[in-house]
């Protein structure tokens, strides 16, 4: 073959598996507003983001996308999309007010609605139980660090599985635990704003306690349907060969990655990890039988990507160095690595400040496919803030989140051909949301809300992904 002819078939778009499956994703609290219809209850969200200072312009989620009211109209946009599937989160304040105690029928009907306007579209269902709106009352009694939490996480879940079990497709228990438990109680630029490193390790292990819980609800309420998690795992790379910057990786894959994978798949927590702690908790809040519960068996592992970190081993005296794009509150997520530093890249990133690295989509899903050979993976998440301009016909000619998607899929359909067993992708997000500390500043959608109006408009990247659905392909955006 000529050296043209290579180069041909090497820019050529990649198809992805026959019966991949597409979607997009969103978040109740993002999206839903309505926060007090319907006997909802106040969440840690609806506290943290109306407290003074806590995000960006003092937003709240009080209205969002008004989703609650327009979800006919979202399902028609999915329906246009052409998606296979649909990733929604439960609200536990609709259902429980205050997490625990009965079902409000009306929280469950929203639900119900919204479950089977997917199925009548021929989109399947995929139901996230806990995407960061722990019922304030919850917290008040001691939030996740509290092992009460777990338990009721569990109730909750039996009473949503029962009520919709098996039209959902599938369920996810959890939604990227990292953030809920270091984000939230460790470096407290996320809900409940809390700043203690020992409470964030109780909440580590108290979340995967209750995925635990509610996946063995799932298994005896739903049996056909599918039971998943969803991670944000990290891909982090060495900033030199140096054994401590090496080592500082192996920390932050610990704290960061195998917190969750370790009790989840293994059954156990890994020994670093303890021993990177040791100095903040002598993890006693972990009770006999807890390690049985937690690695209940998974159909497939969802992993959300966005980005990869360049770290380095803090020398102990030079300034610190924080880029690792998880707000400036001075209290690091990093539990028991705090003093890693965090070094800026270069090249093009996102508005959130996120190197934009396809490649590491390839390496983080090769990487858990190598380590867990048999579970499944499955993009849950992925996508990227930009600052759109709306033209003055009134569209979003967004070319670089078109892009980003796309080059994203490239490296899903790379990692497949090199053996990882991916079986689908969802965009984050469907709408502009409420991007928690950043408020609406940060717009993820492919389809743009316009906060004023909740007009929805198609922007450019929603069409290419349109496109990418129908055609099974990534396309040639150059
Ligand atoms: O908006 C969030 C989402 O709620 C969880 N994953 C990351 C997204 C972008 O920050």
């Amino acid at each position: 073959m000529s050296t043209s002819a290579d180069e041909k078939e090497n820019a050529m778009p990649r198809t992805l598996p026959e019966g991949f499956v597409w979607g997009a994703a969103t978040a109740s609290y993002q999206i839903e507003g309505a926060v007090n219809e319907d006997g909802r209850g106040p969440s840690i969200w609806d506290t943290f983001s109306h407290a003074p200072g806590n995000t960006l312009n003092g937003d709240t989620g009080d209205v969002a996308a008004d989703h609650y009211h327009r979800y006919e109209q979202d399902l028609d946009l999915l329906k246009e999309l052409g998606v296979g599937a649909y990733r929604f989160s439960i609200a536990w304040p609709r259902i429980q007010p205050t997490g625990s105690g009965p079902a409000v029928q009306a929280g469950m009907d929203f639900y119900s609605r919204l479950v089977d306007g997917l199925i009548q579209r021929g989109i399947a269902p995929v139901a996230t139980l806990y995407h960061w709106d722990l019922p304030q009352a919850l917290e008040d009694a001691g939030g996740w660090p509290a092992r009460d939490t777990a338990l009721r996480f569990g109730e909750y879940a039996e009473l949503v599985v029962g009520a919709l079990g098996d039209r959902v497709h599938q369920w996810t228990t959890l939604n990227e635990p990292w953030c809920a438990a270091y984000l939230g109680y460790a470096a407290g630029v996320h809900a409940p704003g809390r700043r203690e490193p020992a409470a964030a390790l109780a909440a580590v292990h108290h979340l995967n306690l209750g995925h635990g819980l509610a996946g063995v609800a799932v298994r005896e309420l739903a049996p056909t349907a599918l039971l998943s998690v969803t991670l944000n795992l990290h891909v982090h790379h060495a900033a030199s060969d140096s054994p401590a910057d090496v080592e500082a990786v192996r920390r932050l894959d610990a704290v960061g990655n195998r917190a969750f994978l370790g009790p989840m798949l293994d059954g156990e927590y890994p020994g670093d990890l303890i021993e990177d702690t040791m100095a903040v908790t002598d993890w006693s809040f972990v009770r006999d039988g807890d390690l049985a519960v937690t690695p209940v068996p998974l159909d497939n592992l969802g992993v959300n990507y966005y980005t990869t970190g360049l770290a380095q081993q803090w020398d102990g005296h030079s300034p610190r160095v924080r880029a690792d794009g998880h707000g400036d509150s001075g209290a690091s997520p990093w539990v028991g690595a705090e003093d890693v530093d965090f070094l800026p890249q270069s090249g093009l990133h996102t508005a959130m400040g996120w190197k934009v690295e396809p490649a590491g989509m390839t390496e983080l899903l090769l990487r858990t496919a190598k380590r867990y050979p048999g579970l499944p993976l499955m993009v849950t998440e992925n996508g990227a803030a930009f600052d759109d301009a709306v033209d003055d016909d009134g569209a979003v000619h967004d070319a670089e989140r078109a892009s980003y998607v796309a080059r994203h899929v490239d490296a899903v359909a790379a990692a497949i051909e090199q053996g990882a067993d991916v079986r689908g992708y969802f965009v984050w997000s469907l709408l502009d949301n409420f991007e928690w500390a950043y408020g609406y500043d940060r717009r993820f959608g492919i389809i743009r809300v316009d906060y004023d109006t909740q007009e929805r408009t198609w922007k450019d990247s929603a069409r290419t992904y349109q496109r990418m659905v129908a055609t099974n392909a990534v396309p040639d955006l150059d």
